[in-house]
């Protein structure tokens, strides 16, 4: 049996936290280099292996880079609120902040038996007043410079959560969290106005070091689109709407208009002998969710309203339709139909047999062959970009239209119908209106005793101590928002607090926040892509406006890790039983071996299923090196047939050791750590067979066993410090330097070439590096299956390809 345990993993600890080993200091003359992964969400009372797939192999890059003389700053926290905690208390009756407080008491403990390079003295707990004051005071901020809005929307509502979704929280459909199909309702709400920075959060994508991936989904997300505004008139009204189209040269082939169910005109147009169809059309749309409405594949429905419109480009009459594939919340809620050219107005118009007319020859779609031509006059045979230009040039010399950018990106929806969240600081008065609560009376603190058993009403409503207060402005009663903050709010910007998290006059020191940021180095799950990554670059854009802090984007890199599956290859969850307990692992083993096999086992951003033998022979690797360096120490100090000269043996393993620090620095900086530790194995090997050898240098040996210690301990700290004490070198190794390669040592002085008779492979040998032409020529030739193989041939030339073959052409 090997010789590591828990017992190295806590005495390390110990020491590392006694002498503040990876305490921030500000002071340090090495580059900043502020190495986040997202918080914890303290729901689960335990740690799980992909907390530790997450953290693990970050923190060994972390400590990669501090023996490579950067300032490293890791701090920790907990993303505290949320819905999981309020659900776990409404079936067991524990109270989320017990339940809470007491889960990230055990995850602190667990995430400290990972031995990272936390720094604790930062943490962040957004549960907390201390920090959800400041969520507050952003609000605030963001209702001043009109980045924070009331209004009365159409918005997400789950059943099953009892609460209100923002956009992004819906998955086709479907609750984010519990996969309960979405619904629609009508209520005033919060809103963050992100759709303000919609250009400049699709601009500056392209210079983040992020994942190609996730830029593309945030890409899609904001969703720009370029078209033009075309204004129809009402026949015989003075009313009129506009629509955004995205193929305004198709305008002379619009055969009718459409208007969303929800768009406010639908009632002013209709005719009376249209209005019961329609208002029970309305009522039917009402139940469909947006995503079911774009839906290409289901059958379109809608109705006329009696009423007709006109086409700005031909003065021709069209009919007005309502129909649900128009969705209000895009674009202007309206569109123009060209049945000859969209697919769903020709479902459509194929339906209700409304006339399709084509304005360009040949089609552009593999569905678009219907319809007969028709007369575009001066425009005729303009196609698209052309034909755009041209079109939108004369409808703006009329007034009637102009080009104009589209957005998919909503704004960001904040207020949340639960208890376990922020209090929004916002009061009601009866005289005052809306009054935002003073900056000095934050935080506005949410009460420990409210009645949270969900029924689809803000549980703080429920508790009239909260509720009652008086107006700020007039003095008069008034009463309090119930609702409380979305908790990606509190994540968009806790790491700017971990800069300065103990500030109790303001939410962080701009300085201070400006010297640390952005955050050079952010790995968390992909799942974020369009929540939290967005929100946060959101924020800091926003704050930024506001003067707060003076960089444009919160983190420069991101790196996604991928998922650990259960030994079956499916996720894990306890249902299916198929649950990995780091815990366990860590008892057993220690937490090196589980971080080696983490990282050795996969790749960082694909992950894959766990297996037992796999970290049981990373276990016996450890076991190995413990004994290799046992044996080491001895030839060192009682060197046998020691010898200071530097020959063949000494030059293969001195190739092996600089190829070694080579690669892993190279591999290890790109989060490449299974292919580190392959190269930390090869080194293993290469020492143990030096050892075989009969004479030995032994300096040489200390040298190499010096390097090999400094570069396994990003991967294995507890461990190679204990193994770097057992060899008598000064605490920590940490503190020492990462070895540097030297390149001359990675010159090999052999190469091997393969000789070719008429362009056959014959044989191969080893030859010197710097040997001439001539020389591998005359080599070549008395390679003895080469010289059996010429007997009663003639040569008649040989060609030598350098470091790669000769071919020798006989006859
Ligand atoms: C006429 C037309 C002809 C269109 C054609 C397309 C093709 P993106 O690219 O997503 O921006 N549209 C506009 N507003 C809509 C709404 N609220 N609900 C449903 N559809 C809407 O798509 C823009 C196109 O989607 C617009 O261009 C409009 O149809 C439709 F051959 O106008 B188009
Ligand atoms: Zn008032």
């Amino acid at each position: 049996m090997g010789n590591y345990s828990t017992n190295i993993d806590k005495k390390w600890q110990k020491k590392w936290e006694e002498s503040e080993l990876y305490k921030f200091d500000e002071k340090n003359p090495g580059e900043k280099l502020y190495t986040l992964e997202m918080f914890s969400y303290p729901s689960g009372s335990k740690l799980h292996a992909g907390h530790w797939f997450n953290y693990g192999p970050v923190d060994s890059w972390a400590r990669m880079k501090k023996m490579q003389g950067y300032n490293v700053f890791q701090p920790m926290g907990f993303d505290a609120f949320g819905l999981p905690a309020e659900n776990y208390a409404i079936k067991t009756g524990i109270h989320p902040k017990d339940s809470t407080m007491k889960n990230i008491d055990t995850m602190e403990k667990q995430l400290k038996s990972m031995g990272a390079m936390f720094n604790w003295e930062n943490e962040v707990i957004t549960c907390l007043p201390e920090y959800y004051k400041w969520n507050q005071w952003l609000f605030l901020q963001l209702y001043k410079h009109g980045l924070a809005y009331r209004s009365k929307a159409p918005v997400n509502w789950c059943p099953s959560c009892n609460t209100v979704l923002a956009n992004e929280q819906v998955i086709d459909g479907k609750c984010e969290r519990c996969s309960t199909e979405v619904v629609r309702k009508d209520l005033t709400q919060w809103f963050l106005k992100i759709t303000n920075y919609a250009d400049e959060l699709l601009e500056k994508l392209d210079d983040l070091d992020w994942p190609q991936k996730t830029k593309a989904m945030q890409r899609h997300w904001i969703g720009k689109s370029k078209g033009a505004e075309v204004t129809f008139k009402i026949a015989d009204s003075n009313l009129n709407f506009k629509v955004f189209t995205t193929r305004v040269d198709t305008l002379f082939g619009v055969t009718y208009a459409v208007l969303a169910p929800e768009n406010k005109l639908v009632d002013q147009i209709t005719t009376p002998e249209y209005k019961d169809a329609v208002e029970e059309y309305k009522k039917q749309a009402k139940a469909q969710s947006e995503i079911e409405r774009q839906s290409l594949s289901r059958e379109k429905t809608g109705v006329f309203t009696g009423s007709y419109a006109i086409n700005p480009i031909n003065n021709r009459k069209v009919p007005i339709w309502v129909a649900d594939y128009v969705l209000s919340t895009y674009g202007t809620g309206a569109v123009m139909a060209v049945p000859a050219h969209d697919e769903r107005d020709f479902d459509f118009a194929t339906k209700y047999k409304l006339p399709i007319e084509r304005v360009i020859e040949g089609g552009d779609l593999p569905y678009v062959k219907h319809g007969k031509m028709i007369n575009s006059g001066e425009f005729t045979g303009l196609f698209t970009d052309e034909g755009k230009e041209a079109i939108v040039t004369k409808l703006s010399k009329d007034d009637l239209g102009g080009w104009k950018i589209n957005y998919r990106l909503r704004d960001w929806l904040i207020s949340r119908q639960r208890y376990w969240g922020t209090p929004i600081p916002i009061i009601y008065c009866d005289d005052c209106g809306i009054v935002p609560v003073p900056e000095d009376e934050l935080p506005v603190e949410l009460p420990y005793d409210v009645e949270f058993s969900p029924d689809g009403k803000s549980p703080l409503s429920k508790s009239e101590k909260f509720m009652n207060t008086t107006c700020p402005i007039c003095g008069k009663p008034a009463r309090r928002e119930a609702d409380t903050l979305d908790t990606f709010v509190c994540s968009s910007w806790y790491y700017l607090r971990y800069v300065d998290n103990k500030n109790s006059e303001k939410p962080f020191d701009t300085e201070k926040v400006n010297r640390m940021l952005p955050v050079d180095m952010y790995v968390g799950g992909p799942e974020h892509a369009c929540m939290h990554l967005l929100y946060a670059r959101f924020i800091t854009k926003a704050l930024r406006d506001m003067g707060y802090i003076n960089f444009d984007e919160p983190f420069s890199s991101l790196r996604h890790q991928g998922l650990i599956l259960g030994p079956d290859g499916q996720k894990m969850s306890k249902s299916k039983g198929n649950t990995i307990s780091p815990d366990d692992y860590i008892q057993k083993f220690g937490a090196d071996v589980f971080r080696m096999y983490l990282m050795f086992g996969f790749d960082y951003s694909e992950g894959g299923a766990w297996s037992d033998d796999g970290i049981n022979s990373m276990s016996r690797y450890i076991d190995k090196i413990g004994r290799l360096l046992s044996s080491c120490k001895d030839e060192i100090k009682n060197p046998k047939n020691n010898t200071t000269s530097f020959g063949s043996a000494e030059k293969d393993l001195n190739y092996v050791r600089n190829f070694s620090i080579h690669s892993i620095s190279h591999d290890a900086a790109k989060f490449q750590f299974n292919t580190s530790i392959a190269r930390l194995m090869e080194y293993t090997n290469a020492i143990s067979k030096y050892l075989s050898e009969d004479i030995k240098n032994a300096k040489f040996l200390k040298d190499c066993i010096i390097d090999f210690l400094k570069l396994l301990a990003p991967f294995a700290p507890h461990f190679a410090e204990e193994q770097w004490e057992i060899q008598d070198m000064p605490y920590s190794i940490f503190n020492q330097k990462w070895p540097e390669f030297d390149a001359n040592a990675l010159i090999k002085d052999e190469v091997e070439i393969a000789i070719q008779i008429n362009g056959k492979i014959r044989a191969k040998m080893n030859i010197p590096t710097d040997l001439s032409e001539d020389d591998i020529r005359k080599i070549s030739i008395k390679n003895e299956i080469i010289n059996k193989d010429l007997e009663n041939k003639e040569i008649k030339k040989i060609i030598v390809v350098k470091g790669r073959l000769v071919n020798i052409v006989a006859k």
